[in-house]
């Protein structure tokens, strides 16, 4: 690789201890000896000028890309914005592929499935996670015209997927993960619903049951609904929907899979029913695509989205978050055509469409600092309005890009084109991701998730052990004349404050966890933020180990009266080896 030249006015940058841990493990560029030839400041450029390159093949642009190389350059390094894994592993380099989130349709037959496969291995070789729908698959059991024997059913190929899943360690930076969904009418719904009983099997996947709203009604009336064969869309058969619900529940409860999307609720909002119906979601619930179809996904901090004038108490800076979402849209279309796909279909999909998912990070670290607690109408109230001005900013610079570089190809057959709501260069502008490792770099609060603990350790990439203290946190019990050694052990042995009653009021209010705060609030503020999202919205709602069947029951339900597209639960302690712990203290 030809060493990239840096400007001499490019600001050198260095990151905090986690971020440089986790960049240099998974994302620095490494020569044939495995040691790395980068440093955040070459990594940010790299991927800053590669993106910013793509415009100069616009005549239109209105923006010269070395500025524009510049900006992005340090929207990145201030941590305003961090776009998805496999564009900051591999923007700039020979493999070129960008996208986090694939959908890949797997057919009824030997050749479909083990193609599915293949491909699916050519993405996690390039960081990409991948959704599967497996309903097409005939159940076990049934006939193969072919040979005259009896197939295996969709559980047994899923294993096939998570095997070879854990055989590619994605180009040496990580694991591959994967969506498998099952209609609830598959026949083979319960074994799926089950397949996950034992610890470490299907490790590599998320399971998802797709719920429909015929189901849903069928459980509130305790009714029967059919099975249906998709290999001769023959019924095969009939269950009761509240036993089926339960024991869905039931398992969820027990080890925190499967989670369950509602595919009506998610083709409702589908832009382009003309090229096909949405059937999965990417890993992580966030990204509904249709088969083939690829999207990258973008993150803005709204944890440094504030603003404190004189002695004013700190608030959002809008001009800020304005300026930022217009920039990452116009660098995620970017992506779309610095993307190398491993596949022409995709290819084909991805540009007919242009689908770009622009989230926030940072959400808990915000409510921090304007004292706001996230178990509150306020927070709920704040959710909304800053996901409908991302939502709306996002759409209008989608606008205005469309000015400079056209529609999206498919927007004559889109629902937009349909209402001639005006032309947009992309399908969709926002999702809201979970973040996790971009969390790490940035050194913010997850997605919109609730701190897990105000002090925790975090193990990751398979024996290192990051431990953070929430920076916010940390200053306001400074500033309180709270803070000492004991208390902070306190505080690393339970996670929490809500019941060190020495502590003022107020902290104990604002600085709550994932933990303290209330399966409905989880929900609601998912719901907030579902409202003003094109695509999905990724949420695992934690609860306390103490949590029952019953809790499980009301967070799944209150799902579907929410209007969420889908939803996760985790109980603590529910699997023996986790990733989120709070630590007693050495
Ligand atoms: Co997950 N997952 N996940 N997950 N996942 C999270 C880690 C988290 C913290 C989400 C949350 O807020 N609750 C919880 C764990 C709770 C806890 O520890 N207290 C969680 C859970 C509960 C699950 C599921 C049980 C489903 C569910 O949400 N109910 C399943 C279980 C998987 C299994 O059977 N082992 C599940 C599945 C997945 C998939 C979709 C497969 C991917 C992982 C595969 C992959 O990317 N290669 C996944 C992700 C990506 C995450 C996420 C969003 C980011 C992890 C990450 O990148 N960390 C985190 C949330 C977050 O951190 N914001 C949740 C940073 C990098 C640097 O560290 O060591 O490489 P890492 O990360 C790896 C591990 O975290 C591992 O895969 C990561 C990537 O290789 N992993 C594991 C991911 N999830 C889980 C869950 C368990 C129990 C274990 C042991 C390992």
């Amino acid at each position: 690789m030809t060493e990239l030249h840096i400007p001499a006015d490019v600001e050198y940058r260095t990151m905090n201890d986690n971020a440089e841990i986790v960049l240099a493990r998974r994302y620095y560029r490494k020569d044939i000896d495995g040691n790395p030839i980068e440093d955040a400041t070459k990594l940010f450029w790299r991927v800053a000028f590669a993106i910013a390159s793509e415009e100069s093949k616009y005549e239109n642009t209105t923006v010269t890309p070395d500025t524009l190389a510049k900006d992005f350059y340090s929207m990145m390094t201030n941590m305003e914005f961090l776009p998805n894994s496999p564009t900051l592993m591999n923007a700039g380099t020979p493999l070129g592929q960008l996208a986090a989130c694939f959908v890949l349709p797997v057919g009824d037959s030997i050749e479909e499935i083990f193609d599915a496969v293949k491909y699916a291995a050519m993405i996690h070789k390039s960081g990409g996670g991948t959704g599967f729908s497996f309903s097409r698959l005939r159940p076990k059991d049934s006939r193969v015209g072919s040979t005259g024997g009896v197939a295996s059913g969709p559980v047994s190929f899923i294993r096939i997927f998570n095997t070879a899943t854990e055989q590619i360690k994605q180009g040496g930076t990580r694991r591959g993960a994967n969506m498998g969904i099952l209609r609830v009418d598959h026949p083979d719904i319960i074994e799926f619903i089950r397949a996950k009983e034992r610890e470490g099997e299907f490790n590599n996947f998320n399971f998802s049951v797709a719920l429909t709203e015929n189901f849903m009604k069928a459980v509130e009336n305790n009714e029967d609904y059919d099975l249906v064969n998709p290999h001769d869309s023959e019924v095969a058969g009939s269950l009761n929907a509240r036993e089926v619900f339960e024991i869905l529940v039931q398992k969820a409860w027990e080890k925190g899979d499967p989670g369950i999307v509602f595919l009506d609720r998610i083709n409702r909002d589908n832009p382009t029913p003309a090229l096909g119906q949405i059937e999965s979601t990417n890993p992580c619930g966030e990204q509904p695509l249709l088969p083939y179809e690829a999207c990258n996904l973008g993150s803005i901090n709204l944890g440094v989205m504030v603003k404190q004038d004189d002695e004013q108490p700190i608030s959002i800076d809008w001009d800020k978050l304005n300026r930022v979402v217009h920039l990452a849209v116009r660098f995620l279309d970017n992506v779309i055509d610095a993307s190398r796909f491993p596949l022409e279909r995709i290819t084909e999909m991805v540009t007919m469409n242009r689908k770009i998912g622009l989230g926030v990070m940072g959400w808990a670290d915000l409510l921090f600092q304007l004292n706001i607690p996230y178990n509150s109408q306020e927070a709920l109230n704040l959710a909304e309005k800053i996901m409908e001005f991302i939502q709306a900013e996002g759409r209008t610079a989608s606008k205005q890009l469309a000015k400079e570089r056209g529609a999206f190809p498919a927007y004559k057959e889109s629902i937009f084109g349909e209402r001639d709501l005006g032309p947009y260069r992309n399908a969709t502008v926002t999702t809201i991701a979970p973040t996790g490792t971009l969390s790490i770099i940035a050194g913010c609060s997850s997605g919109i998730e609730p701190l897990f603990a105000l002090s925790f350790a975090r193990h990751v990439m398979d024996g290192e052990k990051l431990v953070e203290t929430n920076p916010y946190f940390k200053t306001a019990l400074e500033e309180r004349g709270c803070y000492s050694r004991k208390l902070m052990d306190a505080i690393t042995e339970k996670g929490t404050i809500v019941d060190i009653d020495y502590l003022p009021e107020d902290l104990r209010k604002v600085f709550v966890t994932a933990m303290d705060i209330e399966a409905e609030y989880h929900l609601k503020m998912q719901a907030a933020f579902q409202k003003y999202t094109d695509n999905a919205v990724s949420k695992t709602v934690n609860v306390p180990k103490e949590a029952t069947v019953d809790d499980i029951r009301s967070i799944y339900w209150l799902a579907y009266e929410q209007g969420c597209k889908g939803v996760t639960v985790y109980r603590d302690g529910s699997l023996q080896s986790q990733v989120l712990c709070t630590e007693s203290p050495e």
